[in-house]
């Protein structure tokens, strides 16, 4: 451990009111902290064992400016000994009564006291720095934090578990051992290479290819439990635009009137479909007009389209598509746009209809709620994701960029050998070097300054 280090401090629990509040000191100091702010029956914390909880009062010290060393709040310090801490290194809480001005005041005495106010997950940081956790399970955390659905908060503890980083880190050990008798093939002289070994070298690379690609599948589901997918309703005025968000919600959230150019801002609510939340959101109804309002709206949709991971684009069922309407949809990646027909309650007969390359997927009636859940499923479908119990592995986007690092330099690799050329294996070798960089730098076995940064801006202070 780093012994050259500061003892750092922050409120965990987010300020407000609440039953209890916690602020949390770890480092060297955070004894020294302790015994500066607590008063309590007894010997001193710092003279206590670890696992300890007692009662007593912060106090402010003297110098700080209004409490004259008087008591702040009423608390119960917990005590952890370095290295069984969330941290590895001591590490104190103080659970006072929660609100603004207690949380506040507890906070300013430990400062007082030595502390350094921490920086955006920095105890997070020092768990990694310590070694208790690699960088996918510190990144675990903030994604268990930001879960929105059950599902997505499953596949955080997974990862937490450690999971993920156990496939990257064998993935990791086979091509570092086949990097190691790759390496140990150059130590033959010219002629004499030991034909044999690589064919053999070749199928294990080929086999740490397919486990490499096995979870970059895993990306873009990952992406969308971690972010969600952005949904956009979109259609002429009248259609029923609103009127299916508010089915597929269950609730009033948008304005529906039969006046055509009802909604003008865009609206916006979040719908978890099998533990991904969809930002579903209704849009101005696509028209040309000379309100300025209207219009103004209509940009709106037109910038929320280029941003959809998936259109519903609605047409009025007893009309299908208008001409309009095929012009907006030329406009329309075919892949992540479905064209529903509403107010299928009010045409005679259901629409087969094909205009081009457009089909109508889905009939639905947001009136009667008719075809809404066949809906959401091919919603879903759509976006590629799987049934509400699924939870694994799931990729992020930086754990995407090193494994296609890693991808393209075993490809190269894996080239390069095949080429029968003898003087390509050093570069063959090389290649696996770089490989490895790349799957070490996801799990942390290598990393700098810039990436933890980039990594830890992300968390909240406290964590
Ligand atoms: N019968 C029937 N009426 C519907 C259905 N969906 C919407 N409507 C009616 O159609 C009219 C327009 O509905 P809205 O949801 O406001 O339509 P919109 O597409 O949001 O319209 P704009 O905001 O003007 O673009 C309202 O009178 C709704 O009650 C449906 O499935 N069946
Ligand atoms: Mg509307």
């Amino acid at each position: 451990m780093n012994t050259n280090i500061d003892t750092i401090a922050a409120l965990c629990t987010a300020p407000g009111k609440a039953a209890i509040s916690i602020v949390r000191v770890s480092g060297p100091g955070a004894f020294d902290v302790a015994d500066a702010v607590f008063r309590g029956s007894g010997p001193k914390p710092s003279e206590r064992t670890a696992g300890t909880f007692l009662h007593g009062f912060v106090h402010g010290a003297d110098t700080i400016v209004d409490s004259e060393g008087q008591d702040l709040d009423e608390v119960i310090l917990l005590l952890y000994r370095a290295p069984q801490s969330y941290t590895r290194e001591d590490v104190v809480e103080l659970q006072g009564h929660g609100g603004q001005a207690a949380a506040r005041r507890i906070l300013a005495a430990v400062l007082e006291a030595g502390a350094r106010l921490a920086g955006p997950g920095e105890f997070t940081r020092r768990a990694f720095l310590n070694g208790r956790i690699d960088l996918v399970q510190a990144e675990a955390v903030m994604d268990l934090i930001n879960a929105q659905s059950n599902r997505a908060a499953n596949c955080a503890i997974d990862q937490l578990e450690g999971h993920l980083s156990s496939y990257i880190g064998d993935t990791y050990n086979k091509i570092l051992s086949t990097a190691a008798d790759l390496e140990a093939v150059l130590d033959f002289d010219d002629g004499e290479l030991p034909t044999p070994i690589l064919p053999e070298i070749m199928e294990r690379l080929k086999s740490s290819m397919v486990s490499i690609n096995a979870v970059l599948k895993t990306w873009e589901e990952g992406r969308l439990l971690r972010e969600g997918a952005v949904v956009v309703i979109a259609g002429r005025p009248n259609v029923g635009k609103s009127s299916l968000l508010n089915r597929l919600l269950g609730s009033d959230r948008a304005i529906v009137t039969d006046v055509p150019g009802t909604t003008r801002d865009t609206v916006e609510e979040t719908l978890i479909v099998h533990g991904v939340p969809m930002r579903l959101v209704d849009t101005a109804g696509l028209r040309d007009t000379d309100c300025r309002i209207e219009q103004e709206g209509i940009t709106r949709t037109q910038g929320m389209l280029s941003r959809a991971d998936l259109t519903l684009y609605l047409v009025d069922a007893a009309m299908g598509p208008v001409d309009d309407d095929i012009q907006q949809l030329e406009a329309c990646d075919n892949s992540t746009t479905v064209l529903v027909a509403n107010k299928c309650d009010l045409a005679a007969n259901l629409l087969e209809l094909r205009t081009g390359t457009w089909e109508i997927e889905a009939q639905v009636s947001a009136a009667t709620g008719q075809g809404i859940e066949r809906l959401t499923e091919l919603m879903a479908e759509r976006l590629g994701v799987s049934a509400d119990d699924a939870t694994g592995i799931y990729i992020s986007e930086r754990h995407r960029m090193g494994l296609l690092n890693a991808k393209k330099h075993c490809e190269a690799a894996i080239e390069q050998l095949g080429s029968e050329d003898e003087g390509l294996i050093v570069t063959a070798a090389t290649e696996l070097r770089s490989a490895l960089e790349g799957l070490g730098e996801i799990i942390g076995k290598r990393y700098d300054t810039a990436l933890l940064d980039r990594i830890f801006s992300r968390f909240c202070i406290g964590k």
